[in-house]
């Protein structure tokens, strides 16, 4: 069995690279300070590092010990930074596993909301009931792991006063969405009650483009590009983690921003 001994300097330097790549900032710099080593990673996740495999692994449980830390060191009532309007990026961007053209085209005047899980209320709603609920909006960063950020405008429901209008169980651990076109997410219930997530109807003040999720996404600025859900079709409350579209190919759950 190769020890992690035997390890050339190099390949020790890059998985532990890897692994803080994989911590929030401030568990990065907790460790950083510390003086993370490979055999400190191998002690924080309780795996032995000695082949590929065993890296892959710790590599995962750093990963989810990442979740857990984020969960724990997210405050819910402290707010993500908000801009002036001179300051919104045009044009914002576009992303999304596909390139714009395919952007689902959902029609807004059949469009039904779908509710499952711990809900009261499971009655689907239209974009007109979403419309007629109490608006707001806000200018937040988005911030791709791409590499790329932008402000931008988006107005419409707060999450918590939906979910409180269904009777959504508050207890349940995750909220999971369903997209109309392959992906799909879930955050963590105190994300989904923070003040400055919202069921997102509007761009810049007009009916939320195509491009942008038409016609609803949840726009979370304490959340990375990813983790923020359009073209919503289905919303339901669950206690067994519903996973992620790039969650599922080894992004991070919580993906605080
Ligand atoms: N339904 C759906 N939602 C999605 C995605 C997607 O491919 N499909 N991509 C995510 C990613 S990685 C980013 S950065 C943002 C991009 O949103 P934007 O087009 O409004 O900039 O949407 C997120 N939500
Ligand atoms: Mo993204």
């Amino acid at each position: 069995m190769q020890d992690q001994n035997d390890r050339s300097e190099l390949e020790r330097k890059l998985i532990v690279k890897a692994a803080l790549s994989e911590m929030p900032d401030t568990a990065r710099r907790l460790f950083l300070r510390q003086g993370l080593t490979l055999g400190g990673l191998a002690l924080l996740t309780g795996c032995s590092i000695s082949n590929n495999a065993s890296v892959a692994n710790a590599l995962r449980r750093v990963s989810k010990f990442n979740d857990r830390a984020q969960a724990w060191l997210f405050d819910p009532a402290r707010l993500a930074p908000t801009y002036p309007r001179s300051m919104i990026t045009k044009p914002f961007p576009f992303n999304a596993f596909y390139s714009e053209a395919q952007a689902p085209a959902v029609d807004g005047a059949t469009y039904r909301l779908e509710l499952s899980g711990l809900i009261a209320d499971k009655r689907p709603w239209t974009l007109e009931e979403l419309h007629q609920l109490p608006q707001e909006s806000q200018v937040t960063r988005h911030i791709c792991v791409e590499g790329w950020s932008a402000i931008g405008e988006w107005g419409g429901v707060r999450f918590s006063e939906f979910l409180r209008r269904v009777g959504a169980d508050t207890s349940a651990k995750y909220v999971g969405f369903k997209c109309a076109d392959d992906y799909y997410q879930s955050i963590d219930m105190p994300t989904a009650l923070h003040p400055q997530t919202l069921l997102a109807l509007t761009y810049a003040g007009e009916t939320l483009p195509r491009k942008y999720g038409f016609p609803m996404k949840l726009r979370m600025p304490t959340k990375l590009g990813y983790k923020n859900p359009k073209h919503i079709m289905s919303i339901y409350l669950t206690n067994q983690n519903p996973g992620g579209y790039w969650e599922d190919q080894g992004y991070n759950w919580f993906g605080g921003s």
